[in-house]
């Protein structure tokens, strides 16, 4: 069986990645569109070879579909999901318009892929530094069971579109030619300030919420305890923009409930799906942006015991945040659809 494919926001940094997996995994596509904001509407794309027009997303664009991935913005996605929906698609969204949505799964297939079957017509991908993380300690938490997670995290600019990764290259190539350099869009484009994040680190990712945490940092607390099926477990973060192109790296705290050895859990994490464990310090092997990029897996290393903390561990959990992170992320759960019939 093949099915009608829809991709909402194809020409942006998630959604090329869409179809190079959908590609890769030679997704049963029987008829795909390419659906844009009119500002990208016109432009060609090539999936198996083949030239396709991007069309600009109206409702009746959804006539037909099957699967729609959206990877437009949040603001796209509510206006055209329940468009999609209302025709008969099922809609995988990337953004975060609906993750918090008591009417619609959150899912990293690793971790809650029983959940993709109770949707109502609209499934959310999570946030892209939640997946990586929650897809390397669910395996903890089943066996261990999880108390508290503390994160800061190393993200890539391309978390922030096709615009930010221009904005790097800019600022780097002004930097080094002894240029100004020009700041108009990171931390957060429309806000009042921008930063170079060229030879910079930016403690802000997304606009500032009340509490002092930003809207990413939230967006890690509140989704992981959604996707875990855990309201209990105390999680803290602090989101860091670096000047990396792709790979989000993350340094991770956590307590568990057990006391097991460092060598149980290298063991536990080894046999994982979609984890691979990267952590020979006698060697120097360690995961790192540059070498997981274009790589589907959750790469871990530098795990070790807390000197105080009998039950605390560290570790470095690394990945692609434009595919584990997003394009794989949505292209697995539509996998998932299709081979569960949940469609
Ligand atoms: C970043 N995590 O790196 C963000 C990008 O909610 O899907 C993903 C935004 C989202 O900037």
């Amino acid at each position: 069986q093949t099915y009608n494919v829809a991709v909402v926001g194809a020409t942006g940094a998630v959604g090329r990645k869409m179809l190079e997996t959908l590609e890769k995994r030679q997704f049963p596509i029987n008829e795909l569109k390419l659906l844009s904001s009119k500002r990208s509407a016109g432009k060609t794309l090539t999936y198996n070879n083949q030239t396709y027009t991007v069309e600009e997303a109206t409702p009746e664009s959804f006539e037909g579909i099957d699967i729609a991935l959206f990877s437009a913005g949040g603001g796209v996605s509510k206006k055209f999901a329940p468009e999609a929906v209302k025709r008969g698609a099922v809609v995988v969204d990337n953004t975060s318009a609906y993750r918090m949505d008591g009417n619609v799964p959150l899912v990293v297939p690793e971790v809650n892929e029983a959940d993709i079957k109770d949707h109502k017509g609209i499934i959310a991908n999570p946030n892209c530094s939640t997946i990586q993380m929650v897809a390397a300690l669910q395996p903890l938490k089943a066996k261990y069971g999880l108390k508290r997670i503390i994160v800061s995290t190393y993200q890539a600019v391309s978390g922030s579109g096709a615009e930010a990764i221009e904005e790097l290259k800019t600022q780097t190539e002004d930097f080094l030619n002894g240029d100004d350099m020009k700041a108009e869009l990171l931390p957060v484009k429309g806000e009042d300030k921008h930063y170079p994040i060229a030879f910079n680190a930016l403690p802000q990712i997304d606009v500032f919420t009340d509490n002092g945490y930003t809207f990413e940092e939230m967006k890690m607390i509140n989704e992981t305890k959604k996707i875990m099926h855990d309201e209990t477990i105390n999680v803290a973060a602090t989101c860091v923009r670096l000047p990396v192109f792709t790979s989000h790296a993350e340094s991770v705290y956590v307590e568990l409930d057990d006391t097991p050895s460092v060598e149980e859990i290298k063991t536990l994490l080894a046999s994982s799906d979609g984890v691979t464990l990267q952590d020979k310090p006698e060697e120097q092997i360690y995961p790192t942006p540059l070498a997981a990029a274009g790589l589907p897996d959750v790469f871990v290393g530098r795990i070790r015991k807390d000197l105080n903390q009998e039950n605390g561990y560290h570790m470095w959990i690394v990945s692609d945040n434009l595919l584990k992170g997003a394009a794989w992320n949505s292209v697995q759960i539509a996998e998932s659809l299709v081979k569960n019939h949940w469609l």
